[in-house]
């Protein structure tokens, strides 16, 4: 039994919040060793139940429900008139939503098939480039948001995305199918058992997430609904569930998704047995990755170098994976309180290859501008030593091109790095990834060798790969600027009552004092104010986030 896993470690807090024991001192940790960090803890996603009251990945009844949510898809791919499979939820979990529902899309589109999914995330699409986390917090936005994307549908799949079973948006949605069975089935993805569901009350709201979950619980006793949530272990980072959390949620619904395109379209009975198979092929993905764990380090270390010395770190992706080069970079700015400088992604065709229900948002501000185009007009004329810059592709990719951004790159800086992904079939290298890797001072290139019998070929394998090396890359460079205390991450922002209480809980670990105490502190450095006037402390959690939103910096106010 891993330790986080007694009952006696931090028990008031839900698995998606508590500490993990592997990183204590993740902040003191060199390069190679928060890497190493990072390997032990994203194993413990595939971890098997040892005597725990803990359901895992693996499990039977997990597999079991899976098998169930990919008929359901099945049966809407093959009858798709009137119907949608919904993917919906807040931050990351909004943005993978995206993900998968656009890499879905597309591959029905080159079936010629009806499209039928469509993704919801907290906040519109500009919140699938930058944080927005105070929609997260209101049900009534959510519930409003499925109806406007299900208007005059007669048979909805909605799959919820909360990692931490907690965004009131989620629930709002999930509260809203259990009104409307006809026509809603819900399914609820997480990493919480459903006791540790967040029980706080939603201001306007008679139903808490905790209390929709075990609405949900009940239901799937009678597949009217259904609950995938197996514990993947504490984040390396505490509450970050951008990280296992995110990863977890990507594995999930690509092994649904893809089990019900086999069956729809391929004549393969959705089988449990298929199911385990795919997600050992990603188990077998991360440990491919973390055999690379030098190679990762040293993009960590000059990561961290450049945001030290107030550089940037561009990411420079080609495809799918340059989009969760984009998610990674879009995290960074609640995690660890990064401007959108500090760590930027940009996707080859910009808007066209995101392909996002909005359209192009440039518009919106430099952040939105995330066209190669846009990165060689307005980043590259000012690109020095001392920013970093990651190419991110794979062999179905452009050489040309990328070997001509490189090129572009390293004559203004020596600090060019690449991620690469190719397969054993095309084993031998080019002239032009010769030429690429001779530009940069470091390339990981991933190999992938064997089949995968699942789905056939090694993209989501990539994908995740992909993701893995971005999340140690910010995460890492964030750790040595020193945006981490122990594994807590010390430069967030109270922007939802999430973090409001992930910010006060904080302040009681590192302080000691009693919770009460805290949040008075809290408030203080908030308000910025010596004394909390009644009106202040009348107020509730939305009135304050509000006010930390535009809070640069919340200073410590303790004496
Ligand atoms: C949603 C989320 C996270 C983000 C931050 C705030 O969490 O937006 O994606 O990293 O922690 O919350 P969840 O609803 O998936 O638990």
């Amino acid at each position: 039994m891993d330790e986080w896993e007694s009952p006696d470690y931090e028990p008031s807090l839900p698995v998606s919040e508590k500490s993990n024991p592997f990183t204590r001192d993740i902040d003191r940790a060199s390069p190679s060793g928060i890497v190493g960090m990072l390997e032990a803890c994203d194993a413990q996603m595939f971890r098997q139940d040892r005597g725990t009251n803990y359901q895992r990945l693996f499990d039977e009844q997990v597999v079991t429900t899976l098998t169930e949510v990919a008929k359901r898809v099945e049966l809407i791919l093959k009858d798709p008139q009137d119907s949608l499979v919904v993917l919906s939820g807040c931050g990351t979990s909004g943005r993978l939503a995206f993900f998968m529902a656009s890499r879905f899309n597309e591959a029905l589109k080159q079936l010629n098939r009806t499209l039928v999914y469509s993704y919801i995330i907290a906040g519109g699409d500009s919140a699938l480039l930058s944080s927005q986390e105070a929609p997260e917090d209101d049900p009534e936005l959510g519930m409003l948001s499925l109806q406007k994307v299900c208007e005059a549908k007669k048979k909805v799949l909605f799959i919820g995305v909360s990692c931490g079973l907690s965004a009131p948006f989620v629930a709002g949605q999930l509260d809203f199918c259990l009104q409307h069975p006809e026509v809603y089935t819900p399914v609820l993805l997480g990493f919480n058992p459903t006791h540790q569901a967040r029980d706080e009350p939603i201001p306007g709201c008679i139903f808490t997430f905790h209390s929709v979950a075990q609405r949900l619980q009940e239901l799937s006793q009678r597949r009217k609904a259904f609950l995938i949530n197996p514990a993947v272990g504490p984040e390396a980072i505490s509450g970050s569930s951008r990280m296992k959390g995110g990863s977890a949620t990507k594995i999930v619904l690509e092994v649904v998704l893809s089990a019900a395109h086999a069956a729809a379209f391929s004549h393969k009975s959705v089988a449990s047995e298929c199911i385990l198979q795919h997600m050992r092929e990603y188990e077998r993905a991360v440990e491919v990755t973390y055999q690379q764990k030098e190679g990762i380090a040293a993009v960590v270390e000059a990561a961290g170098r450049s945001l030290l010395n107030e550089g940037s770190v561009c990411y420079l992706g080609w495809g799918p994976m340059a989009i969760l080069g984009l998610i990674d970079a879009s995290e960074c700015n609640p995690t660890f309180g990064a401007d959108y400088t500090d760590i930027r992604g940009f996707i080859r065709g910009g808007y066209k290859d995101l392909n996002n229900n909005e359209g192009p948002l440039s518009s919106l501000g430099p952040e939105f501008c995330i066209g190669h185009e846009d990165f060689l007009q307005h980043v590259l004329p000012g690109l020095a030593d001392k920013d970093t810059v990651l190419l991110i592709y794979s062999q179905s990719d452009d050489l040309h091109e990328v070997l001509n951004l490189g090129r572009r790159v390293r004559e203004k800086t020596p600090n060019l790095h690449a991620v690469h992904h190719r397969t054993d079939s095309d084993s031998a290298e080019t002239p032009q990834q010769i030429s690429i890797n001779e530009l940069c001072s470091s390339t990981l290139d991933f190999l992938w060798c064997g089949s995968t019998p699942a789905t056939g070929n090694f993209l989501h394998q990539w994908e995740l790969s992909t993701k893995l090396v971005l999340n140690a890359v910010s995460t890492g460079a964030h750790i040595l600027k020193g945006k981490v205390y122990r594994n807590h991450m010390i430069d967030l922002q109270v922007t939802n009552s999430k973090l409001y209480r992930r910010a006060t809980r904080l302040l009681q670990t590192l302080s000691g004092r009693a919770e009460s105490e805290c949040e008075e502190a809290l408030l203080k450095a908030i308000y910025g104010a010596d004394k909390l006037m009644k009106d202040i402390i009348s107020s509730d959690i939305t009135a304050h986030t509000q006010v930390a939103r535009n809070a640069k910096k919340v200073r410590r106010r303790f004496r």
